[in-house]
């Protein structure tokens, strides 16, 4: 790990092979054609396997997440993120979750986009309208990274004590706050 601290952060997640690319093949081949594209990855998280949200969708999933360095605006990093999961064929197939690649922004330094209200608006959603309503602007941090160990855990490994800038809570500080079990499920591949 580096010693400054990372702050522009990509979760990457895939839970289908593509083709005879098995995920973590593909995570490391997403890595690469994100370099291409002239984003310097600063630091790489471990591997882990984690169980496919909501449970049942599909395969577990491999995730990961990488610090970026980026003069680029957040919207044209986001879509070199997009660029990047079409050149690795990702399908959305019939169910929720299951995705041969997904790249996703987790942070842009400590902006909040587009703006509060807008972020509190998907941060307070309620739980049963989060699988339908989907925002069609980016909004950082992603209003669910709170929620989820599966992108907290690999985000500890490269920025711990990154903060949050509507929570104020570091990432380790948000982990601490999750169920336990939900933590032990995401291990090291
Ligand atoms: N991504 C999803 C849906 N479900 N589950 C896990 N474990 N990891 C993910 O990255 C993930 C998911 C949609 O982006
Ligand atoms: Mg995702
Ligand atoms: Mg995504």
């Amino acid at each position: 790990m580096s010693d400054s601290v990372p702050k522009t952060i990509v979760a990457l997640g895939a839970n289908l092979s593509l083709g005879r690319t098995e995920p973590h093949l593909t995570l490391r081949q997403a890595l690469s054609a994100l370099s291409e594209k002239g984003l310097v990855i600063r630091d790489i998280s471990r591997f882990f396997s984690t169980p496919c949200f909501p449970a049942g969708a599909g395969p577990d999933y491999v995730n990961a997440a990488a610090s970026i360095e980026t003069t680029k605006a957040p919207e044209e990093l986001l879509q070199d993120l997009h660029a990047v999961e079409h050149e690795f064929g990702r399908e959305r197939v019939q169910r929720w979750g299951m995705r041969t690649l997904d790249l996703d922004l987790i942070c842009y330094a400590d902006q909040v986009l587009p703006d509060r209200a807008t972020f509190d608006h998907w941060h307070d959603l309620d739980p049963d309208l989060q699988a339908q309503a989907a925002p069609d602007e980016l909004i950082l941090p992603h209003p669910r990274l709170q929620d989820r160990a599966f992108a907290l855990v690999p985000m500890a490994d490269i920025a711990p004590d990154w903060r949050h800038p509507v929570l104020n809570k570091t990432v380790k500080q948000m982990i601490a706050a999750l169920p336990a079990a939900d933590v032990a499920e995401v291990t090291p591949l």
